[in-house]
């Protein structure tokens, strides 16, 4: 199965999975930070005596970790992260990272948080997440429909910038809001209420997400149904462990998109299978928490076969020291998918997208000058 190279041969195919425009649909904020920003704030609280420095550094640099082992560091990393200048800091930092390796569309997808001691709402964390994109700077943050403001109004850019805003880097980014697995029903339909208030900023979709040996289905389904209801596109993590009950619940709900199923027995693999629900695929993250047993065995080599619909994606760049780029090398050295091959698999992530069909246009476009420019 795993594709020899030789260095050079490595080399150019890694140079040309950074130049491939790619579409991220499964990206945690908060396991997508820099483990330089994580160390720098951990520097900070330690010197104010809130943490213990040396205890944080030596899970922030920990190269394996277990499934357990990273969501016991999901709780580290907010403590580091959750006031709204630091969210706001990294939000901007995350869409500068993706933008950097040519993603050209970026699901992000992170919890709205309660936080009484840092005066934070649900509200006020998600103000701080759009404070941070807008704040992005040397590449073109597409928020919103392109030639409409937040306030409505029509922008244009005056001749004289045109020539700056052509050399930039462009990625439209949309938002999900998370579930996790810990909340109780009605803090989950608050989750569900702010995906629609925030609907007119770049909200697109709802994601249920956290530990998934926390909580039961039943306890979110209100919130999902909800959603459903409203026409919000929901996007759920099934089958991370084996549960027989909530996976087969999951797929009878019927998403609009699912991330990993690595743990599906034959029967449920045939029903995932004689759907068309598009699996977001994270090759490190799943054989770094124990979902897969090997990057070879890994079950992208069977959906891919199969012909189902998938998109790579990082889900924790951070925390897994992985990026979409190297995730499309993966694939190219592990399964020996061609460019080709590697091309049509990034350009096809583009009908998957919650964004409108304008967006889905636009990308589409993305791809063909790509491929007209010879890549
Ligand atoms: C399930 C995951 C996850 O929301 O604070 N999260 N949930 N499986 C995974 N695979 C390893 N990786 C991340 O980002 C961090 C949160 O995302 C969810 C967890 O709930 C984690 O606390 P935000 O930005």
């Amino acid at each position: 199965m795993g594709t020899e190279r030789k260095p050079e041969a490595e080399k150019e195919m890694r140079e040309w999975c950074v130049a491939l425009p790619k579409v991220e649909l499964h990206a945690h904020l908060n396991g997508s930070v820099r483990n330089s920003t994580l160390l720098e704030l951990a520097k900070q609280l330690g010197d104010k005596g809130v943490i213990v420095f040396e205890d944080f550094k030596d899970v922030i640099m920990k190269n394996s970790r277990s499934r357990p082992e990273c969501f016991k560091l999901f709780d580290l990393f907010h403590v580091l992260t959750t006031d709204h200048d630091t969210v706001t800091r990294i939000t901007k930092e995350v869409v500068g990272d993706f933008a950097a390796e040519n993603v050209v569309y970026l699901e992000i997808r992170t919890t709205p948080k309660n936080n009484e001691g840092k005066g934070m709402t649900k509200r006020s964390y998600m103000n701080a997440v759009m404070k941070g994109l807008k704040s992005v700077e040397d590449v073109e943050v597409v928020l919103y429909d392109s030639n409409l403001r937040t306030d409505g109004t029509l922008s244009c850019t005056p001749m004289s910038d045109l020539a700056d805003e052509m050399k930039k880097k462009k990625i439209y980014v949309r938002l999900l809001l998370s579930i996790d697995r810990r909340e109780t029903t009605s803090a989950a339909l608050d989750t569900v209420n702010l995906a629609i208030e925030m609907k007119d900023q770049g909200v697109v979709g709802i994601d249920l997400s956290g530990n998934p040996v926390v909580g039961e289905w039943e306890t979110y389904l209100p919130a999902l149904k909800h959603a459903k209801e409203l026409g919000i596109p929901i996007t759920v993590h099934c089958g991370e462990v084996p549960n027989k009950k909530e996976i087969r619940a999951v797929l009878d709900f019927c998403p609009q998109r699912l991330g990993h199923v690595c743990c599906l027995d034959d029967e449920e693999w045939k029903k995932l299978k004689s759907s068309t629900i598009p699996v977001e695929i994270c090759l490190t993250s799943n054989v770094m928490t124990g979902g897969t047993p090997s990057l070879e065995l890994h079950h992208f080599a069977d959906l891919y076969n199969a012909k189902h619909p998938l998109s790579l994606c990082t889900d924790d760049s951070g925390l897994f020291s992985t990026s979409l780029s190297n995730e499309y090398y993966l694939v190219a050295s592990t399964f020996g998918l061609s460019k080709t091959e590697l091309f049509r698999l990034a350009q096809g992530a583009v009908e998957f997208v919650f964004a409108d069909d304008e967006v889905k246009k636009s990308l589409r476009a993305v791809f063909e000058r790509a491929a007209a420019e010879g890549l």
